[in-house]
């Protein structure tokens, strides 16, 4: 089994792609956008809190989101390996996943960053905002994504990059396309 991170712009095919990982290699995958927004459904209080950011496109913050992988890590299946999709974001999740992990005596085998131009991630998420509606894919709140992405998020690939667990798979081309150099990337970095 393998810890694994799934990292990219908004629309870059991260939940996408997570999914199908999870199913050929059987790695359970966390998204943190899921639980958020499966908690905002719900109307629990941590939903109540995290709609605020959201729906503005912001990054939760920090302490909220780090409690929330903390708490998820815990749990007996992800023991031998887990697939994390959306996390993390910032300098600070990083290091709060780096205590997690130094916790348990495990570290992270590969990081699989998805790439792609902003132009084609608008134009993706705003199909998707057609499709299924979600209240972070407009156009303003997109835009406001992606400069987070490029300002918080580079970062944080970079620091991944230094420690040299970066897999770079291009996310242009269809979604099978995709998978294709994604599964072929992962048995290269294996
Ligand atoms: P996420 O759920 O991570 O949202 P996302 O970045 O848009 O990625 P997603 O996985 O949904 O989309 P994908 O690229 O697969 O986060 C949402 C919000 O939650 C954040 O803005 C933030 O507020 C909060 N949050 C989450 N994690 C956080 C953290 N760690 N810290 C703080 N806040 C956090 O796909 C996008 C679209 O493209 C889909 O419609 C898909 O069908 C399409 N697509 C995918 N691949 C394609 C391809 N190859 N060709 C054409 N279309 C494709």
């Amino acid at each position: 089994m393998t810890r694994m991170l799934i990292i990219g712009p908004p629309g870059s095919g991260k939940g996408t792609q997570a999914a199908r990982i999870s199913e050929r290699l059987g790695v359970v995958a966390i998204s943190t956008g899921d639980i958020f927004r499966d908690n905002v459904k719900r109307e629990t209080p941590l939903g109540v809190e995290a709609k605020k950011y959201m729906d503005a496109g912001d990054f939760v913050p920090d302490s909220v989101t780090n409690n929330m992988v903390r708490d998820r890590l815990k749990a007996d299946d992800v023991q031998d390996g887990f697939l994390l999709d959306g996390y993390p974001r910032t300098a600070a999740q990083v290091a709060e996943l780096d205590d997690i992990l130094a916790e348990n005596s495990s570290s992270l085998d590969v990081v699989l960053q998805l790439t792609a131009e902003d132009e084609e991630l608008v134009r993706r998420l705003l199909g998707r905002a057609s499709l299924d509606g979600r209240s972070d894919d407009n156009q303003d709140v997109i835009r406001h994504r992606l400069r987070l992405y490029h300002e918080q998020t580079a970062p944080v690939v970079s620091q991944y990059t230094e420690r040299g667990i970066v897999t770079q798979v291009n996310g242009i081309g269809s979604i099978d396309e995709v998978t294709e150099r994604v599964m072929n990337a992962l048995k290269v970095a294996s």
